[in-house]
Formats: structure tokens, C-alpha cells, sequence
């Protein structure tokens, strides 16, 4: 699709004559009163403006002003007429965040090299911020689940724990973690086992609140934070996410298999816990807990036993 460009001229004659200029090669609209052109701007997706500087009502600097507010990657080149200083206009149009100003009479070709110029400028950098997003995406997230990566987890784990912590709120953490996986990978092989991890990750991205901290912790470890969860909720979570983790059929195999996880679990309540890192430590050693007494269940840090459960038998749910 050809790049849309606004044209802003109270000179009628030069607004069409720019307007003809340009429209075999861009989507052109032109507006005379500067006023009417704003509006043309917001309810239009334009890529960019081409405006004169001295108008009635509003300045081409109004319009730049305007048209910055509402998107900077939107580029703007000013139009100004004979200037007994020409430097001035051109230096406050640049350092108003224009792409360039051109003196009137303008000529077409020095335009659209203009044009072209604040074009391909604007592509490359709505480029570098996707490239950007993407790099900053990567950096946070694991790259086989798409949950949050350690990394990422431990910073938003230290905030959300300094949170509970200075307002008395609870936080729980809970760290799942698959049962016998070597031998899933020992039978079928790494990349199955790496299919099992992607699709208990979707499973936990779909399955818990977006304000539940999500993470692979470690190569079959996964940790949730649920922010706002006391001893009986975390256990209720607790127990759902081992629950929908030994209930998925995995069929990528020729024949389907389940697997089971074991879920560890500590809350954070009135200041029991003086760090991130000690309640996540709870956490793993009611983990450890829960693969010494069986496996595929649940078990809470500080044995507290009236919240314990145990599912004892695997791969049914
Ligand atoms: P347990 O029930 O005690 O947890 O037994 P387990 O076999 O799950 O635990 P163990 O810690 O002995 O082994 C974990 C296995 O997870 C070993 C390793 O090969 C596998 N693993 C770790 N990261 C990945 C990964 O990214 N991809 C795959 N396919 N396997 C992984
Ligand atoms: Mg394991
Ligand atoms: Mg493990």
C-alpha cells in the first residue's frame, strides 16, 4: 500500500500543485485550514505530514506539535516561504523534532527525495523498536515455553515479595516439578521431552491468572507466584496445577502417554519469611518433601499436615 501523506496549505494553489505532484506515488489528502487538517489527522493513518509554517490560526509548528504528541515515528516536513534568515526557521524545525524543512518555491524533486528520505528514515526506525521489543521479549522469556525465564522471575519475585512484605499481604510460591522425567526422555528421546516441557508450559500460560508470576525455573521445574494467595488458596492452586499437569495426554508419540508432577509449596504470611530466595527455598524443600512421599502430590512447607494432599495414583488425574 502507498504511504499516506497530508498535505497542510492555506495557499490553495500550492496545496494542489503539491497534491498533483505527489499522488502517483502516495495517498494524498490536502487540507487549507490548518484547524481541519488536525482533524483529518486523527481520524486518518497517516505516515506523514508535509506542512506549511505560516498560516492563520495554527502554525505549521502547531501542526509538528500536534502530530508529535500523538505518534513520534509520524515524520513532518515544514514548507516555509523566502526568509530573510533562512537558518532560523530551518533550525527551529529541526530541533522541534521535524525531518527537514524546504524553502518555496518548492521543487519537486528535492520534495520527494525529502519525502523518501523521512520515509525510509521512519521505516528503520519503527524496525530498530520492533528489534528492540523482540531483543527485550527474549531477554525475559524462556524460549522453549514462553513463560518467564529465572531471570526475569527473580527480579519480578523480589518486588512482588517486597510488596507482601511491607503491606502484610500473602504470596505464595509453588514449584512443580515433573516426576521421573529422564526416563520420558530416556524412551522417546530429548526432543520429545522437550514437546512435553512446550506443552505443560501453554498449559500453565493458559490456565493460571495473568497476575500469577509464570516461570521455568529449571529444565523441568516450573514456578508459580500468586500474589494475594493465602495457605488455602495456594494449596487450591497448588493442587490444580498438578492436577491439569497429570491429566494432558501427550500424543506425539505412537502411543499417547501422561506424566505426573510432584508440587511444593510455601506462603508468605506476616513477615515468616525475611526473603524472596528463603520462601522460594520452603517451596523446594516441601518439593523434596513431596518426592520423598510419593510422588504426584502436593505438599506445603512447616508440615502443615491438615493442608497436605495426596493423589497416589499417577497418570489419571
Ligand atoms: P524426579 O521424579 O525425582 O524429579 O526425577 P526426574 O527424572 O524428573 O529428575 P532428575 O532431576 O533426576 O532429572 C531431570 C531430567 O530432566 C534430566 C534432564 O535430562 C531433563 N531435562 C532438564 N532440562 C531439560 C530440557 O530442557 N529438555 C529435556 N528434554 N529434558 C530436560
Ligand atoms: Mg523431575
Ligand atoms: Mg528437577
Amino acid at each position: 500500500m502507498k504511504p499516506k501523506i497530508l498535505i497542510v496549505d492555506d495557499d490553495v494553489k500550492i496545496a494542489r500543485m503539491l497534491e498533483m505532484a505527489l499522488r502517483d506515488d502516495y495517498q494524498v489528502v490536502s487540507a487549507h485550514q490548518p484547524k481541519r487538517a488536525l482533524e483529518l489527522f486523527h481520524s486518518g493513518d497517516f505516515d506523514l505530514v508535509l506542512t506549511d509554517i505560516k498560516m492563520p490560526e495554527l502554525s505549521g509548528f502547531d501542526i509538528l506539535r500536534a502530530v508529535k504528541e500523538t505518534n513520534p515515528a509520524i515524520e513532518v516536513i515544514l514548507l516555509t516561504g523566502e526568509t530573510p534568515d533562512k537558518a532560523e526557521p530551518a533550525v527551529k524545525a529541526l530541533q522541534s523534532g521535524a525531518h527537514d524543512y524546504l524553502l518555496k518555491p518548492v521543487r519537486i524533486k528535492e520534495l520527494k527525495e525529502t519525502i523518501q528520505s523521512a520515509l525510509s528514515n521512519q521505516r528503520r526506525q519503527l524496525e530498530d523498536k520492533r528489534h528492540l521489543q523482540e531483543l527485550i521479549r527474549l531477554a525475559y522469556t524462556d524460549y522453549l515455553t514462553g513463560l518467564s525465564n529465572r531471570h526475569n522471575f527473580e527480579s519480578q519475585f523480589k518486588l512482588e515479595f517486597e510488596r507482601s512484605d511491607r503491606y502484610e499481604r500473602p504470596l505464595s510460591c509453588m514449584i512443580l516439578d515433573i516426576d521421573d522425567f529422564k526416563r520420558i526422555n530416556d524412551a522417546f528421546g530429548h526432543r520429545t521431552g522437550d514437546q512435553v516441557l512446550k506443552q505443560i508450559g501453554t498449559l500453565i500460560l493458559n490456565n493460571f491468572r495473568s497476575s500469577d508470576l509464570k516461570c521455568r525455573y529449571g529444565g523441568e521445574e516450573f514456578v508459580l507466584l500468586i500474589p494475594e494467595a493465602d495457605h488455602e488458596v495456594a494449596m487450591t492452586v497448588a493442587e490444580k496445577l498438578r492436577r491439569i499437569v497429570c491429566r494432558e495426554i501427550f500424543t506425539f508419540t505412537e502411543s499417547p502417554f501422561q506424566v505426573t508432577a510432584s508440587v511444593g509449596v510455601a506462603t508468605c504470611w506476616r513477615r515468616n519469611f525475611k526473603s524472596a530466595s528463603d520462601l522460594i527455598h520452603a517451596a523446594d524443600l516441601a518439593l523434596i518433601k513431596a518426592k520423598r512421599e510419593g510422588k504426584n502430590c502436593v505438599r506445603v512447607y512447616a508440615s502443615l499436615s491438615l493442608h497436605e494432599s495426596h493423589s497416589p495414583a499417577p497418570a489419571k488425574g
